[in-house]
C-alpha cells in the first residue's frame, strides 16, 4: 500500500493516515487499492456513452464517429444514451431513499395497528402537528389511531394513483406553478421511479430533454416525498433532534469496552442496538467478559441518526468504514443498508470483528445475517449485542490501535431546534440575511469519493464560506469532516466572518450546523420553503445554495437534482457520467436555470467552488435589493 507521502495525499486526518498505514502492514486491501486497480476507467462509461439496457448491444456510442459509431444498434445517439443512463441513475437514488422511508412508514403503521411493542411514538406533539398539517382530523383520535391515519396517508404517496405527494404542499406557490408548467409535479413516489424505468426502456421516451425533466420529477418525489417522509416519521417514532453534545473520529472507540459500530441509514435497527446495549443484564454480561462497558458508535448515516437524537459518537464517514475495523478494536459492525461496501466483510475477516446484516433486502455473503422486523427487533438486538460481547473475549490486544483523541461536536439541529433558537419564527434569520450579517445559507452534504482527497473539499469549502458570512448546514458524511475540523462547536464562530460570528455568538450556535443524515436533506428543503413562504418569495429567490463536494452515490445525484428542481443552485465536486452529451451537460450547467431558476456547477477546487457559490449568493442578494 501507499508510502507515507502518498498516505498524506489520501486523507488529511491522523486517524485515517495511521489506519491506512496499519492496513498496509497487515495486508488489508482498502478502497484506494481497488481504485488504483480500476484506473484508468473506461472512457465511454465515464462519459455516460455505454448502453447495456438491451441484448441487441451492449453499445458504446462515439458522438464524433470512429471505430465505435455515432448510434447504438437501436439508433440511440449520444444525447439519448446519456439521458437514459442519467435518468436511471437518479431513479435508483430516489428509490433507495424512498424505500428507506417506506420502512419507517411500515413501522409507523405497525405501531398504529398495535402489531409492535418494540417501537412506539416518542414525539406525540409532532405526530399531531403533521397530521393537522396534512388535513387529518385528530380530535378524538388516540395516538395509535393518529399514527395509523398518517401512515395510510403516506402509503398513498407511494402509490400509483394520480395524486401529488402530500409534503409537496409545503413548497411555495411559485415553485408549485413551475413544477406544473414543466410537468414535474411529483405524484406517487414509486410511480415516478417506475415510470423512469419505463421511459428509458428501448423504444419509449426518445427525447433526452423529456427524460431529464422526468428525472427531475423523480428526484422531487424523493426530496418532497420519500426522504421527507423518512425524516418526519423518524422524528415521530424516535424523537425530534435537539442540540446535543458528542464526539467524532476513531478516537471514540474504547480500548476497554465492547465496541459496536452501527452502519447504514435507517434508525430502525440502530436505535434497538443502542437500547439493548444499555440494558443492565447485558452490561453485566459485558463486565463478566472483562469489558468495562458497551460502546456504540456510528458510521455514515445511521450514525448521523443516532448522533442527532441520542448523542451517540461518530466513528467516521464513508472512507473511514474500512479503517474503523482496521483499529482491531471493533467487535461488531452491524448494518442495515446503503453505502456499506461489500469489502467490509473481508476486512472484518482479517480481525475478530463480526459483520452482521439485518435487512432482508441487504445480504452480504460471508457475513452473519440476523433479520430484524418490527416484531422481533428488541430480541434480535439483544442477541446481536451478546454476540459482540462474546467477540470481545477473542480480541487480539496486539492488533489494537486506536489512533487519535476524539473531537467534541454539537449536533441535533432539526428545523424545530433551529426555529426554536430563533424564538419560534424565521423572522430573525430573514432579518440577519437582509442585513447581510448572514449573507447566505449553504447546505454541504453527501459522501466521500476516493477520487478526491478525503474530506479536503468539504472542510476547505466550509471554511471559506464561513469566512464570507455564509452559514453552513451539513448532513451525511460531510458532517464527520466538519466535526473533525472543529466546525461543529460554537467556538468555531471565531473562524467565521464578523457578521456570522456575531449571530452565532448571540444564539450560542456553531457556524456549521449538523442537520442530519442524507434523507435529512429534506430538512433543508423544508427550511428553504419556510423561509421563502415567510418572506413571500420562491426558493430560487433566496441567497441559498447546496454543495455535494465529494459525492459518489446515486442517492446524491437524486438529492442534487431535487435541490436544483426546487430552485437551489447546486455545486458538485465531480461531474456525473453525462459529459458525453454536450446537450445534457449544458442543460445541467445552464439550461435548468431557465426552467427551475437554478442549475448545477461542477468544480473540484474548494476555493474556486466557494467563489462560484458566493457569486450566486451575491446575485440573489442584489436581486432582492439587499447589499451584496
Ligand atoms: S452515507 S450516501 S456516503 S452521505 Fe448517507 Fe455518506 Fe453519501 Fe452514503
Amino acid at each position: 500500500m501507499a508510502k507515507e507521502r502518498e498516505i498524506q495525499d489520501l486523507s488529511p486526518w491522523e486517524d485515517a493516515q495511521k489506519m491506512i498505514a496499519k492496513a498496509g502492514r497487515e495486508g488489508v486491501n482498502l478502497i484506494w487499492d481497488r481504485l488504483k486497480d480500476q484506473t484508468p476507467h473506461c472512457t465511454f462509461c465515464e462519459q455516460g456513452l455505454t448502453c447495456s439496457k438491451c441484448v441487441m448491444g451492449p453499445c458504446r456510442i462515439n458522438p464524433n464517429g470512429g471505430p465505435k459509431k455515432k448510434y447504438g444498434v437501436c439508433g440511440a445517439d449520444g444525447d439519448l444514451t446519456v439521458a437514459r443512463n442519467f435518468g436511471r441513475f437518479v431513479a435508483a437514488g430516489a428509490a433507495a431513499h424512498s424505500d428507506h422511508g417506506r420502512d419507517l412508514l411500515e413501522t409507523l403503521a405497525a405501531i398504529g395497528d398495535g402489531k409492535t411493542t418494540d417501537y412506539g411514538i416518542r414525539d406525540e406533539a409532532k405526530l399531531e402537528r403533521i397530521c393537522t398539517e396534512l388535513g387529518i382530523e385528530v380530535e378524538g383520535l388516540s395516538v395509535r389511531e393518529r399514527a395509523k391515519a398518517l401512515a395510510d396517508l403516506f402509503f398513498e404517496d407511494y402509490g400509483c394513483r394520480s395524486h401529488n405527494v402530500a409534503f409537496g404542499g409545503r413548497a411555495p406557490q411559485k415553485r408549485k406553478d413551475i413544477w406544473k408548467r414543466f410537468g414535474c409535479t411529483p405524484r406517487g413516489i414509486d410511480r415516478e421511479c417506475v415510470e423512469m424505468l419505463h421511459r428509458t426502456h428501448m423504444g419509449v421516451d426518445c427525447d433526452p430533454v423529456s427524460i431529464c425533466l422526468h428525472a427531475s420529477r423523480t428526484a422531487l418525489a424523493d426530496g418532497w416525498g420519500g426522504s421527507m417522509i423518512a425524516t418526519e416519521v423518524s422524528d415521530i417514532i424516535f424523537g425530534t433532534p435537539k442540540p446535543v453534545k458528542s464526539m467524532v473520529n476513531l478516537g471514540v472507540l474504547k480500548e476497554d469496552q465492547v465496541n459496536i459500530l452501527v452502519h447504514g441509514h435507517s434508525p430502525i435497527v440502530s436505535e434497538m442496538i443502542l437500547a439493548a446495549a444499555r440494558e443492565p443484564e447485558i452490561l453485566a454480561k459485558a463486565k463478566e467478559a472483562g469489558a468495562t462497558g458497551i460502546n456504540i458508535a456510528g458510521l455514515c448515516c445511521t450514525g448521523n441518526e443516532l448522533l442527532m437524537r441520542q448523542g451517540v459518537p461518530m466513528a467516521g464517514n464513508h472512507l473511514m468504514t474500512e479503517l474503523a475495523i482496521v483499529t482491531g478494536a471493533v467487535e461488531m459492525v452491524i448494518v442495515d443498508y446503503q453505502c456499506i461496501m461489500p469489502s467490509l466483510v473481508n476486512v472484518a475477516g482479517c480481525y475478530h470483528t463480526k459483520f452482521v446484516s439485518t435487512s432482508d433486502k441487504a445480504k452480504f455473503p460471508g457475513g452473519i445475517h440476523m433479520e430484524f422486523h418490527y416484531n422481533n427487533a428488541r430480541e434480535k438486538a439483544r442477541e446481536a449485542v451478546l454476540m459482540a460481547v462474546e467477540a470481545f473475549t477473542r480480541r487480539d490486544p496486539a492488533k489494537v490501535e486506536i489512533p487519535s483523541k476524539p473531537m467534541s461536536i454539537t449536533s441535533g439541529f432539526s428545523n424545530e431546534a433551529i426555529l426554536g433558537a430563533l424564538g419560534g419564527t424565521p423572522e430573525p434569520l430573514i432579518q440577519a440575511l437582509q442585513a447581510g450579517k448572514v449573507r447566505g445559507v449553504v447546505g454541504i452534504v453527501g459522501c466521500n469519493n476516493p477520487k478526491l482527497k478525503h474530506d479536503h473539499v468539504h472542510v476547505n469549502l466550509a471554511r471559506e464560506l464561513m469566512k464570507r458570512d455564509i452559514l453552513v448546514l451539513a448532513t451525511g458524511c460531510a458532517t464527520v469532516a466538519m466535526g473533525k475540523a472543529g466546525f461543529l462547536e460554537p467556538e468555531a464562530a471565531s473562524q467565521a466572518g464578523a457578521g456570522l460570528a456575531e449571530v452565532c455568538r448571540a444564539l450560542g450556535i456553531p457556524p456549521v450546523l449538523h442537520v442530519g443524515s442524507c434523507v435529512d436533506n429534506s430538512r433543508i428543503l423544508h427550511l428553504c420553503a419556510v423561509l421563502a413562504n415567510y418572506a413571500g418569495l420562491d426558493i430560487s429567490d433566496l441567497p441559498v445554495a447546496a454543495s455535494a463536494p465529494e459525492w459518489y452515490s446515486e442517492k446524491a445525484a437524486a438529492i442534487g437534482l431535487y435541490a436544483v428542481a426546487s430552485g437551489v443552485y447546486t455545486h458538485l465536486g465531480l461531474p456525473p457520467h453525462i459529459l458525453g452529451s454536450s446537450m445534457i451537460t449544458s442543460l445541467a450547467l445552464k439550461g435548468l436555470d431557465d426552467v427551475f431558476g437554478a442549475c448545477f456547477a461542477v468544480e473540484s477546487g474548494p476555493l474556486q467552488a466557494a467563489e462560484l457559490i458566493d457569486e450566486r449568493i451575491k446575485a440573489k442578494r442584489l436581486a432582492l435589493g439587499w447589499s451584496a
